[in-house]
């Protein structure tokens, strides 16, 4: 009977996942230079079971959430990473959710997004009208500026231009300018190149 009695003790004691604690968890936002939002950030926790798992469920801007497993078990208690993860959209929050073996949640901690993506930059170019034989400088009176990167005009690319002063036409040149958050702005103008009308 004393075997009976202890085997069942074992059975139903809790085991102690409340013990799990998730500690340094700051995620920020970045952009890559792809575009994609890529979520940076290092974290460590004390989990009780080394059988446990360690998941992050990122809430998108969208509604939809995407997962990913940052901790498989299989080792000691105290456990930490850095996480780099793209995520297909803007990411609003960040939860880390620890699991014991049967796949339920013991220990979750959910933290708001610090977004480092910040505004995008404005280029300030305006379409303009030349004579046939005007001189053309692509680069005159265009500008770019960031809010949080101020002067961006010597950053500015011009990635068409295809306007033939020589010759009457409707041309246009593309300009793009990309801020330190890898933020990307582009903007086409409408070059006219008409006769010179005399008097
Ligand atoms: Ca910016």
């Amino acid at each position: 009977m004393a075997n009976a009695e202890s085997v069942s003790k074992e059975d139903i004691s809790i085991e102690p996942y409340d013990t799990d604690t998730i500690h340094n968890f700051t995620p920020t936002q970045t952009k890559n230079s792809a575009g994609n939002y890529v979520i940076s950030y290092t974290w460590s926790a004390t989990v009780a079971d080394a059988r446990h798992t360690m998941t992050a469920v990122y809430n998108l801007e969208d509604g939809t959430t995407q997962e990913e497993v940052i901790f498989n078990g299989g080792q000691a208690y105290d456990i930490n990473g850095t996480v780099n993860f793209v995520a297909r959209g803007a990411v609003k929050s960040v939860t880390l959710v620890a699991k014991n073996r049967e796949g339920i949640s013991h220990a979750e901690r959910t933290a708001n997004i610090s977004d480092k993506t910040g505004s995008m930059p404005v280029i300030n170019a305006s379409d303009i009208e030349l004579n046939v034989g005007d001189k053309f400088d692509p680069m005159a009176n265009v500008t770019a500026t960031d809010k949080e990167d101020g002067d961006l005009t010597n950053k500015i690319k011009i990635t068409a231009n295809n306007v033939d002063t020589s010759k009457t036409g409707t041309y246009h040149v593309t300009y793009s300018v990309q801020d330190s958050d890898n933020n990307i702005t582009t903007k086409t103008i409408t070059v006219k190149v008409v006769e010179k009308t005399s008097g």
